[in-house]
């Protein structure tokens, strides 16, 4: 910069902005994910992304990685609605805003991937129910058992005993309370039903995947702000992307990621864009969101990132050159 610009953007206090525009570097490839679970997911993400592939190819990876581990409460190992059936939400979306959805899928191990195929080879972005798994089984996925995985099984046995549907939030809640109450596993450990990850690759590019069984024990047929573009998973690739967990409801109220990139356009960093849309759920019903939980990650175009949840205990995982690790997230109540 010559000294009478650099002079010229001193007197309007934006020289040593643009410095720092100038001298910090984008991180990238990196992936974010949400939740402890999410090591693995970016491992699977990171191969690709390592390997200068594209951040669409590599959330589709870690979105099926979570979705084979029958252990976990993601994918068809997840647990059931009241009814005792796992349905399977997800969504996908790349830097060009194509994006694919869907909602209540049943037996279908990929939903993940189902979204992917509807986002690549038709006119429309979501499919539920019925109409989702014949398209799955249409464009050759298989169609699978439909018997509990024996940790969901459990649970559900439990949780029939007295059917009440409260999501609690905090393992001391759960502890105190008895078994079964979602989103926590019999051992008191959370309950971590959805995958939501972001990536940068190597050109720069965003894109986003979610994918889910739901809030257990919900009525069937429910769906949740996880495939829904702009509450569970939003990317705009001049800006950033974001994705969220907990309790959908709350998520869609505000179209949640839509608002998290939307802040971020404004200037908001990755953690403080995930704080306010944690504020505007909190403002809205104070008392309600005592009670639950709501986590939001984003990832702008820096490769910054950040999360802000409403409770204590979301944690968020980082895959990236400088780092691969766990952080907990920053909360508000
Ligand atoms: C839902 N947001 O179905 C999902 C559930 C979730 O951790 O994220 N649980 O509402």
């Amino acid at each position: 910069m010559d000294r009478k610009k650099f002079l010229h953007l001193s007197s309007l206090g934006l020289a040593s902005l643009n410095l720092t525009r100038i001298s910090k570097s984008v991180q990238k490839p990196i992936v974010i994910s949400t939740w402890d679970s999410g090591m693995p997911v970016n491992a699977a993400a990171w191969e690709i992304l390592s390997k200068k592939g594209k951040s669409i190819d590599a959330v589709e990876a870690g979105a099926l990685y979570i979705e084979n581990s029958l252990n976990c409460c993601v994918g068809l190992g997840g647990y059931p609605d009241r009814d005792g059936i796992v349905t399977l939400d997800a969504c996908i979306m790349d830097e060009k805003a194509n994006c694919g959805a869907v909602g209540g899928l049943e037996q279908i191990k990929h939903p993940i991937s189902v979204a992917r195929k509807i986002m690549e080879t038709t006119p429309h972005v979501m499919l539920v129910g019925q109409g989702a798994q014949q398209f799955a089984l249409q464009n050759g996925f298989q169609l699978e058992s439909k018997e509990l995985s024996e940790d969901a099984a459990k649970n559900y046995k439990l949780w029939l005993e007295k059917s009440q549907y409260h999501p609690e939030i905090n393992v001391e809640n759960k502890k105190q309370n008895g078994p079964a109450a979602p989103p926590f596993f019999e051992d008191g450990s959370p309950n971590h039903d959805t995958m939501g990850l972001v990536a940068m690759d190597i050109n720069g590019d965003l894109s986003g995947a979610v994918t889910t069984s739901g809030m257990a024990y919900k009525i069937h047929g429910r769906v949740g702000d996880s495939p829904i573009i702009g509450a569970g998973l939003f990317v705009d690739n001049e800006i950033g992307a974001a994705t969220s967990s907990g309790v959908g409801e709350e998520v869609i109220r505000i179209c949640g990621t839509h608002l998290v990139v939307e802040y971020m356009r404004q200037g908001y960093s990755p953690e403080n864009a995930c704080k306010k849309a944690v504020e505007r759920i909190v403002k809205r019903d104070r008392k309600k969101a005592e009670s639950i939980q709501v986590g939001f990650l984003a990832m702008n175009k820096k490769g910054e990132y950040g999360a802000f949840a409403i409770q204590k205990g979301f944690v968020f995982s980082v895959k990236s050159e400088a780092e691969n690790q766990i952080h907990p997230s920053k909360y508000l109540i």
